[in-house]
């Protein structure tokens, strides 16, 4: 797996937790700005083991010719229990259903978000590619590539989206 993320932000650890895992108003503008589209969220609900989990629906514009533009896609999220006011561990597992080879991976993401200080956390976001078979080494050496590439940009856009946020709720400063 790779590091695709790894910055503090001033903003509070609920804060991060509330922007990138509720339906907030930023993460609605993050996807406009991504075109995903046809987004529906399931509440988090509690699961037999204790953690927290809800699934995501959208379709996402791809911008690879070799693929096709759209993508029907699905999104499981865990919100484990161990997690506290101070550090938030999520974990999500993406299915691209309208690619090619989607039968053969999925992509999983680790989320830490970790409070510094009042006012200030590190988000950390951990990827892997995973194969649910293996396929011929040049089609898995392609779906790795083209993955990587599509994650790489998404968490850089991710990252400068969150940037912005951060200065506008800074703003003025002491507020609150
Ligand atoms: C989530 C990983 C792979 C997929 C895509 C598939 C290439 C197919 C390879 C063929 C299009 C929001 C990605 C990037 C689509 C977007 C997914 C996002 C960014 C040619 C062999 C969607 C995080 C996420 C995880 C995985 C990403 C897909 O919150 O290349």
């Amino acid at each position: 797996g790779r590091l695709y993320l790894n910055k503090v932000f001033h903003i509070s650890a609920t804060k991060m937790f509330e922007l990138l895992f509720t339906d907030s108003g930023f993460i609605r503008r993050f996807m406009n700005v991504r075109k995903i589209t046809n987004a529906s969220f399931t509440p988090w609900q509690k699961d037999a083991s204790g953690n927290m989990k809800r699934s995501l629906n959208y379709t996402i514009t791809i911008s690879n010719p070799l693929i096709g533009k759209f993508s029907t896609a699905t999104e499981h999220q865990t919100l484990y229990k161990e997690s506290r006011d101070g550090h938030y561990l999520v974990d999500s597992e993406v299915y691209t259903h309208d690619v090619p080879y989607h039968d053969y991976f999925y992509t999983q993401n680790h989320y830490s978000i970790k409070s510094n200080s009042k006012r200030k956390c590190r988000l950390r976001v951990y990827t892997d590619v995973k194969y649910k078979k293996q396929p011929w080494g040049l089609i898995k050496s392609f779906i790795t590539k083209n993955s990587w590439s599509g994650i790489e940009d998404y968490f850089r856009q991710l990252e400068a989206e969150l940037l912005e946020e951060e200065a506008e709720i800074n703003q003025g400063g002491g507020e609150l």
